[in-house]
């Protein structure tokens, strides 16, 4: 979103692995210990929870969050904070990280994350973007997480909607720059 908003920022890392999302400091701003959060130092404002930064960042900026079409943007947006996010979440832990730990779990991680890459596929044959024709912080919320599906093995190409979806994004110069965000030549995974 920084880069397609075209502000300037600076990361700072948040080693989860050392627990350091738990640090005092880092807690003032996300109380949560959760990333991203971030801190607008020009209006002294601090937000944790990427969809209400997505949101604070469109309205600061007038972009990817037309007045009109607030109400879809808002669903899919919230689809991806609900439902999207924390399924594939859990899928990535039980599937990707930790496979043979739990059947049950696996299994039925793997079951929704299917469904959930049906049900967008199902939807983006109606509509260019998630929420309309345009481009908004819904698939900007989104891309991300569909951005690894090489750990969900579920087959991107299979779904064609969503592939097209998919590869039209992540032509995107901004999607480039901010996937590389460490510039470390991370590189958009492709279908
Ligand atoms: N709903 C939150 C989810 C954030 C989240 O779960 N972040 C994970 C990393 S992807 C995290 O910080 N985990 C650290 C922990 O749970 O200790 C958002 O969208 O910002």
């Amino acid at each position: 979103m920084l880069e397609e908003i075209k502000f300037e920022y600076k990361i700072t890392k948040i080693d989860l692995s050392k627990g350091e999302q738990f640090n005092i400091n880092f807690r003032k701003i996300s109380p949560l210990s959760k990333i991203p959060a971030i801190i607008d130092h020009k209006n002294n404002v601090s937000l944790f929870q990427s969809g209400a930064i997505l949101i604070y960042l469109a309205e600061l900026s007038g972009k990817f969050y037309d007045v009109k079409n607030r109400v879809l943007i808002n669903q899919w947006l919230m689809a991806q904070m609900g439902d999207l996010g924390p399924m594939l979440g859990q899928h990535h832990q039980f599937h990707h990280f930790n496979p043979g730990k739990s059947k049950f779990a696996e299994e039925r991680y793997f079951n929704i994350a299917k469904k959930l890459y049906k049900d967008l596929d199902d939807h983006l044959s109606k509509s260019t973007f998630l929420a309309g024709d345009k481009y908004s912080i819904a698939d900007i919320a989104t891309f991300p997480w569909i951005a690894r599906h090489e750990w969900h093995d579920i087959g991107l190409k299979k779904f064609e909607n969503l592939n097209r979806w998919y590869e039209a994004i992540s032509k995107r110069e901004a999607v480039i720059k901010g996937f590389d965000c460490l510039n470390q030549g991370d590189k958009i995974p492709k279908a």
